[in-house]
């Protein structure tokens, strides 16, 4: 039985299954990775401007940012392996997909999905753990918009403001020192708990607590599979570890 055969078996077998995506989920759609050799913006690291204290610092330069990769996001289309597990969770019970991304590349996967008999997208919706690209919020009170509006960044006086409050808003995305939501937390690590297999899709397995999801399947003594074309500290704990490219292996793991 070849990797592949081992993994697919693994995934139609199990009654619970959780998926943790990172960047390299998206590298296909033409999303820059963060930590590849696409991570780079005007020679700043994502980890440099990701931050409470970049945008406290620099609001413009942060949102300058934001606006160009909600700009470069707008032309990315979700890849075949968004399309094929967003099927594959649309058409049965117990798949939890998580991601670390922010691009909505799931969830417009998700609302691709055709309802029908057996079929039901809303299973396909992606638990977001880092927010969403196209948020933006309130950096004082609870405001908060789906899909923000254009942000005109060449100032600090064009910079968005809360409608309701007026203080400055800010992308609706979790940064780096910044707490994750709780109930999202919560939900990913029920899933990871309850799943029989985690299916890791392209992270470098570097941020936490994300990263820590595959462990708590693989300590309630399940099977953790690992699709990245690079080793990662995932891949230790993985009982099957498949080195290629997510739109090229996912689809043929999950097609019917
Ligand atoms: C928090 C949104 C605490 C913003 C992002 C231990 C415990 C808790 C915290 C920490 C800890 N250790 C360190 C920390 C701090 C920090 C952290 O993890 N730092 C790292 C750098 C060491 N964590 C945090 O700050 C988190 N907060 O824990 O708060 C707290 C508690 C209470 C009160 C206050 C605070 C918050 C982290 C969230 C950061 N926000 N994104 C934005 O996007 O602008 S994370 C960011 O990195 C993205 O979401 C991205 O998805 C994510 C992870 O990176 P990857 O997805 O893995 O991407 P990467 O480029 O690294 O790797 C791509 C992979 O794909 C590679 O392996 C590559 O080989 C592969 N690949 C490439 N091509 C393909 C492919 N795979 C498949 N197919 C391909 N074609
Ligand atoms: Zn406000």
């Amino acid at each position: 039985m070849t990797d592949r055969d081992r993994a697919r078996s693994l995934l139609r077998d199990a009654a619970r299954v959780v998926v943790l995506t990172g960047a390299g989920v998206s590298a296909e759609s033409g999303v820059p990775t963060f930590r590849g050799a696409g991570g780079l913006w005007k020679s700043f690291r994502a980890e440099e401007l990701a931050t409470p204290e970049a945008f406290a610092r620099d609001p413009r330069l942060v949102w300058e940012w934001y606006q160009w990769r909600r700009e470069l996001v707008a032309e990315c289309a979700p890849n075949a392996a968004h399309h094929a597990l967003a099927r594959w969770a649309a058409s049965r019970d117990g798949v939890a997909i998580v991601t670390q991304n922010v691009d909505g590349l799931h969830a417009a996967a998700a609302r691709a999905v055709e309802r029908r008999d057996g079929v039901d997208p809303a299973r396909a919706e992606p638990i977001e753990l880092h927010g969403s690209l196209a948020a933006t919020r309130c950096t004082r009170c609870d405001w908060r918009e789906p899909v923000g509006q254009r942000v005109d960044a060449t100032s600090r006086e064009t910079l968005p403001r809360c409608p309701a409050c007026g203080a400055l808003a800010r992308p609706g995305v979790v940064w780096f020192g910044e707490a994750l939501d709780e109930r999202t937390i919560r939900a990913a690590f029920a899933a990871g708990e309850s799943a029989g297999v985690c299916l890791v899709v392209g992270t470098s397995g570097v941020v936490q607590p994300a990263a820590s999801l595959a462990g708590v399947t693989r300590r309630s003594g399940d099977a953790v599979i690992e699709v990245n074309p690079d080793e990662t500290p995932i891949t230790a704990i993985a009982t099957v570890s498949l080195r290629g490219p997510a739109g090229e292996i996912v689809p043929g793991l999950v097609a019917p």
